[in-house]
């Protein structure tokens, strides 16, 4: 059976009523499939899989523009639980990763949990019943008493705000919203980014397009990428010979680990890899004009550093020119600069990212009281080990707050904090904890460190503006500030100590769910669950 194919079928016909679940996970990308995968495999059954769109997959499913392809080796880039020996190359194309999600929801028995068409309207903490109250944007209302979001940092598209952007009459779309059936053959097209996606499907369109006017505001450092075929001794190896596979994955995992010392200990080690960047930079663009253009003017690693074997070729090419003057404004048929130069344009497209500092969109997450995460987070997003956060019982994020990586696999990162989410399902189901809520004063003083740690790091000091900061307060909520290994040890222990923990008060006669609540004594609570 295929996960794209049959969106519904394996789903009970939901009634009317609202739909009793004991946890809820909204997303099916590498986040939401993990924990799935993950309490299946610890016999936790009783939950459901809220995805809005009709397959699953995130970020690899909605992002299908011409040449999109992950941009960490997939060896390392995919479940340490499943490993892929069909790899067909190094780092693999989006289709490929997109097909590798919907064989783990297969092979793992996910798909009878999912749930698609379900886009999440509003989830509200219910103070009365202690459970969230979740309203799906078809009407579909469910309760339960744990909430999952693996809605990803990355799923909602950023579009510039360009004086005149909604009258101009040619094609336009987003990255992530790539229109296929517009043709870009022998037309004029504008793109407007040059960040991570745009560098992959730039060198894809180049080609075809009668001219390319690629606007830049902030060039990107580019490395070169160690790309190639898997070879098909190497994939016999890795299917019959597994431990070959996992002697992969441990080596390109202590590589990507070692950019870390770059990033977080000492930038000055930057100054090696940048002059690696300047070689490739200098070898594939000969024009010494555009190569100034190209030349970033802030310490490497600042931006997320990218990486590409085609992108400088592409923008050398005769019908592209990469214009770095500001743009003023969008006309019906032309993108118009600062300077007053029209750039006439078929097509528009942008690469201008996503709304990263805001995860959750307004009145979508409310917690005790009512209160908008939106409103909890106006200082910038926070939460302890980018897990939970007070006033938000039961209430788990994976790829939350100062959990990315601008060095190694996020997949890492997300089972890192699956396996923590895991710990403390087991350890309320033991303590027969009804909800747990993190103490504000762990969750302060975690960020306080977290805080500090980055306002030294490169991503602050790097003399760049990127996504990575709140654009309200400059600070850095996105970024886990070092090596990844120390957040897989931060997050390998759950210590009920870290959290004001609620039991049912026993009511004769009172049906299970419907007692209140009680705060569980310190002591009682001051128990941890160790990796199994
Ligand atoms: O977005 P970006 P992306 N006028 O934010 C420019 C992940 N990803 O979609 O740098 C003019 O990096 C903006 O300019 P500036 C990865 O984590 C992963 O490319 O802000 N320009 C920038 O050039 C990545 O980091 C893979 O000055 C405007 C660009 O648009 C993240 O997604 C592959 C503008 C946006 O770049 C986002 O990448 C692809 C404006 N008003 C993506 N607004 C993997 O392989 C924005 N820009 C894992």
């Amino acid at each position: 059976m295929n996960a794209r194919m049959t969106p519904h079928d394996a789903a009970p016909p939901d009634a009317g009523a609202p739909v009793e679940t004991d946890i809820a996970i909204i997303g099916s990308g590498f986040a939401g499939l993990g924990m799935a995968i993950r309490l299946r495999q610890a016999g936790i059954t009783d939950f459901i899989i809220a995805e809005k769109a009709d397959s699953v997959g995130g970020t690899w499913r909605d992002n299908h523009y011409p040449g999109c392809a992950c941009d960490v080796q997939s060896h390392v880039y995919s479940f340490s639980f499943a490993p892929n020996p069909r790899w067909t190359r190094m780092f693999a194309c989006q289709p490929e990763i997109r097909a590798y999600l919907e064989d783990c929801t297969q092979r793992f028995g996910v798909q009878r949990h999912l749930r698609f068409a379900h886009e999440l309207a509003s989830a509200v903490y219910d103070d009365t019943r202690h459970r969230w109250q979740l309203t799906f944007a078809n009407g579909q209302q469910w309760s339960a008493r744990v909430l999952i979001s693996g809605m990803g940092g990355l799923s909602r598209a950023a579009m510039p705000n360009i004086p005149g952007i909604e009258t101009f009459r040619g094609k336009s779309f987003h990255s992530q919203h790539w229109d296929h059936g517009c043709p870009l053959d022998g037309k004029r097209v504008a793109v407007i980014g040059t960040g991570a996606s745009a560098i992959q499907f730039v060198p894809q369109i180049a080609p075809r397009v009668a001219h390319l006017d690629l606007f830049q505001r902030t060039p990107p450092w580019i490395m070169p990428k160690a790309d190639r075929p898997v070879t098909p001794l190497e994939q016999w190896l890795f299917r019959h010979l597994p431990f070959t596979q996992k002697i992969m994955r441990s080596a390109l995992y202590c590589m990507l680990e070692s950019r870390a010392f770059g990033f977080a200990i000492h930038p000055s080690l930057m100054k090696t890899a940048q002059k690696v960047a300047e070689r490739h930079l200098r070898r594939q663009v000969p024009d010494p004009q555009l190569r100034a253009t190209l030349t970033p003017d802030y310490t490497m690693g600042c931006k997320r550093i990218l990486i590409s074997n085609d992108y400088f070729p592409a923008v050398s090419r005769p019908n592209v020119s990469v214009t770095t003057t500001g743009i003023a404004r969008i006309e019906e048929d032309a993108v118009v600069t600062t300077d007053g130069v029209r750039h006439p344009v078929d097509c528009l497209i942008f690469g201008t990212g996503f709304q990263v500092a805001d995860p959750f969109p307004a009145g979508v997450v409310r917690g005790r009281g009512g209160v908008d995460i939106v409103d909890t987070w106006r200082d910038g997003a926070h939460a302890y080990l980018g897990t939970t956060l007070p006033g938000y019982p039961n209430f788990f994020m994976i790829v939350g707050p100062n959990t990315g990586l601008g060095h190694n696999s996020m997949v890492f990162m997300i089972e890192s904090q699956v396996e923590y989410i895991l710990r403390a399902l087991k350890m309320m189901q033991a303590e027969r904890t009804a909800a747990i809520e993190v103490r504000p004063q762990v969750e302060h003083s975690y960020n306080e460190q977290i805080q500090q740690k980055l306002s030294r790091a490169i991503w602050s000091t790097g003399g760049c503006k990127s996504w990575y900061l709140d654009p309200k307060t400059g600070k850095n909520t996105t970024l886990w500030p070092g090596f990844a290994y120390k957040f897989r040890r931060a997050t390998r222990t759950f210590s009920m100590a870290d959290y004001l923990a609620y039991s049912p008060v026993p009511q004769p006669g009172a049906q299970p769910g419907t007692q209140p609540l009680t705060q569980v004594h310190d002591s009682a609570a001051a128990t941890s669950a160790q990796t199994s």
